[in-house]
This record gives C-alpha cells, sequence and structure tokens, in this order.
C-alpha cells in the first residue's frame, strides 16, 4: 500500500495548473468548489464538471477540501439547520460523482493565521511564518479587538508594544493584510470591521459549546456520509491554540479523541495536518498515528520550526521539529495492517525558484510543494522497502 499522492488546487484562476501537479507526480488532486458561497449546496452539474477537468488532466479528484462549514452551524443560531439540511444535500452529490474523502474544519471565523506570509529562510526561499509579537501587535494595535490586552501576560504585551512601535506604515499595512488574509480560496481579504464583528457573533460561546455544536452536526451528517460510504476529516486548528478569544476545539490529541469517541460513526475520522498538531511542543506526532491512526482519512504532511516563546515558521517537509522519518513509517505500518492507501498532501511548501516572481495563494506556490512531494514520495518508498525487505 502506497499513500496516495495528492496536491492541492484552487481550481481554473490557481496559477498553478493541472498540468503542473501532474508533472510533480500527483496521481490526485484536492479541490473544492471555491466558487460556491459557503453554506450552499454544491450541486451535481458543478461537481461532474470539476471532476472532468481534473480528469482531463490525467488525475483523480481524491479529496474535497473543504466544504466548508457555516458559521450558524458552528454556532447553532440563525439558519444552522437550513445549513445542515444543505450540507447532507452536498455530500449526496459529491457521493454521487464518487467523491469520497471530506475534508472540514471547525474554527470559528478565521481558517489559518500567519503574520509573515515571505519569511526569508537561510536559502533565500521564503516560507510562512508565525510571529508572537506581531500576531499581539495585530491583535490589540491594528484589529484593536476589544480588551485584547487582557488576554495576554504583561510581559508579552510590552514586547508586542515595543514590536509595532518599531514598524514603519508599511510594514503595518503589510501585517494587517497577512493577518487578514485566513480565507483559503480567496484572495480577498477581511477588513478588521469584518472580523470584529464576526468575532462577536461568537460571544458567549466557549469551547465545551463549540464542542457540543460540532458533535450535533456530526449526528445529523454521519449517517449520511456512513450510508454513503463517505469519510469526513475534520482539520485541526492552525495554529493550535486559542486565538483572537475564539474557542478552539482541535489543537491536541484530547481533542480529537473525544471529537471522535462522542461520534463513533465510521465516517468520522480526522486529517492528520503534522505542521497544524506540530506547532505545539506537547503534541506527540507519531502516538497520535500510533493511537488514531484507524481514524486518520487524509495526511497534511508539514514541518513547523518552533522557538521557545511560540514562534513558528514552516520548515523544510524533511526538517523542523515533526520527525518526518518516524511519522512516514507510522504511516507506512498503519496502511499495511488495515490495507488502505490514505491520500497525502505535501502541505504548503516554500516559494523559490521561479515561483518568487509568481503569485499563489500563500503556500501554494508550485515548486516548493513539488520538492516537498518529491521528498517524502522518497522517503516513503525507502520505508517501504526496507520493511518488506
Ligand atoms: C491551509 C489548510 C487549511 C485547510 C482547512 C480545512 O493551508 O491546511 O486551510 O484546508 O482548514 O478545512
Amino acid at each position: 500500500m502506497k499513500m496516495i499522492q495528492t496536491m492541492r488546487w484552487y481550481g481554473p484562476d490557481d496559477v498553478v495548473s493541472l498540468r503542473d501537479l501532474r508533472q510533480a507526480g500527483c496521481e490526485g488532486v484536492v479541490t473544492a468548489l471555491h466558487q460556491v458561497p459557503v453554506g450552499d449546496i454544491w450541486n451535481v452539474a458543478d461537481i461532474r464538471e470539476r471532476k472532468s477537468l481534473i480528469e482531463s488532466a490525467g488525475m483523480s479528484w481524491t479529496v474535497v477540501e473543504s466544504l466548508p462549514v457555516h458559521e450558524d452551524i458552528k454556532k447553532r443560531r440563525g439558519d444552522f439547520q437550513k445549513y445542515i439540511d444543505n450540507y447532507k444535500t452536498s455530500l449526496t452529490n459529491l457521493a454521487a460523482c464518487g467523491i469520497k474523502v471530506i475534508t472540514y474544519n471547525f474554527m470559528p471565523v478565521l481558517d489559518w493565521m500567519r503574520t509573515n506570509l515571505s519569511y526569508a529562510t537561510e536559502t533565500g526561499a521564503l516560507a510562512l511564518r508565525f510571529e508572537k509579537a506581531a500576531f499581539l501587535a495585530f491583535d490589540i494595535f491594528l484589529l484593536k479587538r476589544p480588551n485584547a490586552a487582557a488576554d495576554y501576560p504583561v510581559e508579552e504585551v510590552k514586547k508586542a508594544t515595543a514590536y509595532f512601535e518599531a514598524l514603519t506604515d508599511e510594514a503595518k499595512q503589510t501585517l494587517l493584510n497577512n493577518c487578514l488574509q485566513g480565507l483559503p480560496g480567496s484572495k480577498d481579504h477581511f477588513t478588521p470591521e469584518q472580523v470584529l464583528s464576526l468575532l462577536a457573533g461568537f460571544e458567549g460561546i466557549d469551547a465545551d459549546a463549540l464542542r457540543e455544536h460540532l458533535i450535533l452536526f456530526l449526528k445529523e451528517v454521519t449517517p449520511v456520509a456512513d450510508e454513503l460510504d463517505l469519510q469526513f476529516a475534520i482539520h485541526p486548528d492552525d495554529p493550535p491554540y486559542p486565538i483572537l478569544g475564539l474557542p478552539r476545539i482541535m489543537s491536541t490529541e484530547a481533542d480529537a479523541t473525544a471529537i471522535l469517541t462522542a461520534v463513533p460513526a465510521k465516517s468520522n475520522g480526522f486529517c492528520f495536518c503534522s505542521g497544524s498538531f506540530g506547532a505545539r511542543p506537547d503534541n506527540d506526532l507519531t502516538g497520535m498515528i500510533q493511537r488514531l491512526g484507524h481514524r486518520i482519512h487524509f495526511l497534511h504532511l508539514r514541518s513547523t520550526q518552533r522557538d521557545d516563546e511560540g514562534n513558528f515558521y514552516e520548515a523544510n517537509h524533511l526538517e523542523g521539529n515533526a520527525d518526518m522519518y518516524s511519522l512516514v513509517k507510522e504511516v507506512v505500518k498503519l496502511m499495511k495492517k488495515e490495507n488502505r492507501a490514505i491520500p497525502m498532501r505535501p502541505d504548503h511548501g516554500h516559494q523559490m525558484l521561479d515561483d518568487l516572481t509568481k503569485s499563489a495563494y500563500p503556500g501554494y506556490s508550485a515548486i516548493g510543494r513539488l520538492k516537498g512531494l518529491a521528498e517524502l514520495r522518497g522517503l516513503e518508498m525507502g520505508i517501504a522497502r526496507s520493511l518488506n525487505d
């Protein structure tokens, strides 16, 4: 059994083409109908059209990432029941087109958060980075979230203040833009006013309530997914701790276990993202595959380099804090034991070589991901062959 090698594609507007992905060695493509507003039904004609584009480029549509969950479902307010019904219809339509793995997340408001989208690594290739002082400066001084400073230790606020005061106006604008870009598949930025009003919508919803809302959602959609033989994959929080005063429920092994245990349906699984979970030193990545492997429906392989202050950047795929050798070895053993091939994508990649002049989605330029995929493919082959010898 081999991991199914895929890369993410943002659709016909992506500067990285399907031909590029094919030449990088992908068998499968991970994509979504990004043009459909969150909460609307994905109809069969649109799914078929996207699927045939991918197939005519010689690959298959292996994973949906993401079928996004409407904020009303996360809050369990407003039109949440209508959106859950729509979600079920989209699942039925995806299954009718033969698509089996569905990724989603349950992060309120923003998807991922980085403060620097072009951090120069020592080779000159650019990486995504999260710097705590910069993030606090954004939260307190640029977004101006009410009472934000009270959420952080005094020392950290002092550091963020000094950091902010040293920024030029241009650097402040860049920081603001970077932090407001957490919408995958969209180059649009939120405005600070929009973010503040979205944040206000989660007032009174703590982690226990958000978890309960997720469980109620899963209890409704997993019977449909089980029936259709679909595999759900919830993506972990990125970064994996509370930000902007929002509740977080998928940051640790304990979080994942709670969700998987509460809804034991066979379709209820998760996306093992070594980059997201790995940004926390207390997540035992290899142990998570050993203990929860049977519920892993999708793999995002990536490594972060952390420092003692809570900053991290996205390292080369085989470097950084994640022990990629040990992770891939566990995956190889898991797939052999369960006799199944798990889809994998090299998550993100450095912006390098010719891509330095192109404008792809942050983290999703072609060449850095091609390099990541090539390294991971070689690592897997070496491990698989040596285990079988
Ligand atoms: C970032 C991605 C996430 C992921 C979603 C899944 O690059 O890993 O945006 O796609 O959280 O719903």
